[in-house]
């Protein structure tokens, strides 16, 4: 394997023990309490979250994956020759493959994930199967801004490929942040594949985050479980539910754990009380219009140049340069 690993810079355990028990006990100690679903995704939370992409009721990853296979050629042809590809959120990076076999002398793969153990075995499968390509694993939280590594070989320019509709997971300030991070990062020449969900029929929505084999349940509450096991939580996991609803106004899927009754839970040395109902916010998931995501990107410098979507119109991948 001859990629380059010296890129994998990830935060040293204890920082990231220390932030998470901060960010936990701040966002449970609120008012309305939260915890940000970046810590949904540990090891058991990712594989769960794989479990989840396969599910029937599920059509995000299915339908992303239809459309990325169908229109590679067109994508990887916007995309130009001898670009390095930048994937944010690289997961096992089965979909950057599809881009890497129809791009024209890809340069360098950055695959970016804030999951070492994704991040080492993505970077390696990559590394194997595209010899020609440079391969630069950065390990970063992309939400909090991260530098380019030295390329060994020049690219012509930098197209970061954002897919899975993680950016539904950001509020929309947030969310055009991001966009215009993606922007800086690559700057005037620079590219973005980015894969989002369309707004469709609520009750097809719901089903997708209420699975019948509750798969999404059990991803949703392995953050107690992640709490009890890093940070000497005492959650009885059992005493909480999960709840998926659709919020029409927003276009939004919101994601929270309700307390099935009122008590007390210790973590660590702190303890927080619940009352019956009372619930822990974890995740949004938004989603948009065709102009309303292009009103996004243009705010945030960038131009929609081309869509791809389904047949249904459910998901889309747009091609936004800077
Ligand atoms: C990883 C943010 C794309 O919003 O559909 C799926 C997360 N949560 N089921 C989504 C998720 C519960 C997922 N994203």
């Amino acid at each position: 394997v001859s990629s380059t690993l010296s890129a994998l810079v990830a935060p040293p355990p204890s920082r990231a023990a220390a932030a998470f028990r901060r960010d936990v006990l701040t966002g449970l100690s609120s008012r309305a309490k939260h915890i940000h679903c970046k810590y949904l995704y540990d090891r058991p939370g990712s594989l769960l979250f794989d479990k989840i992409c396969e599910l029937p009721e599920y059509y995000p990853t299915r339908t992303e994956r239809a459309i990325l296979t169908r229109h590679a050629a067109s994508i990887a042809r916007q995309i130009g020759p001898r670009a390095a590809l930048v994937e944010y959120g690289s997961g096992s990076s089965v979909k950057s493959r599809l881009l890497l076999d129809a791009m024209i002398d890809p340069i360098a793969y950055v695959p970016v994930d804030i999951s070492l153990r994704h991040l080492e075995a993505s970077a390696a499968g990559i590394a194997r199967a595209y010899p020609a390509v440079d391969v630069l694993p950065v390990c970063a939280d992309f939400s909090q801004g991260f530098s380019l590594p030295d390329f060994p070989r020049p690219p012509s320019h930098s197209a970061v490929f954002f897919p899975g509709s993680t950016i539904g997971n950001f509020l929309p300030d947030a969310a055009r942040g991001l966009l215009s991070g993606i922007a800086r990062l690559v700057g005037v020449g620079g590219g973005l594949v980015i894969g989002f969900d369309l707004q469709k029929d609520p009750r097809v929505i719901e089903a997708a985050y209420n699975d019948r084999e509750g798969v999404t349940a059990a991803f949703n509450l392995n953050l107690l479980h992640r709490i009890n096991r890093e940070l000497d939580g005492r959650f009885e996991v059992d005493r909480f539910a999960h709840r998926a609803v659709y919020q029409d106004a927003q276009g939004r899927v919101s994601i929270s754990l309700v307390s099935r009754q009122r008590q007390t839970v210790e973590i660590g040395d702190a303890s927080i009380a619940f009352e019956a109902g009372e619930s822990i916010h974890t995740e949004y998931s938004h989603k948009y219009t065709l102009p309303q995501f292009e009103a996004m990107a243009a705010s945030a410098g960038m131009g929609v140049h081309r869509v791809w979507t389904d047949p249904k119109q459910w998901f889309a991948v747009a091609h936004c340069v800077v």
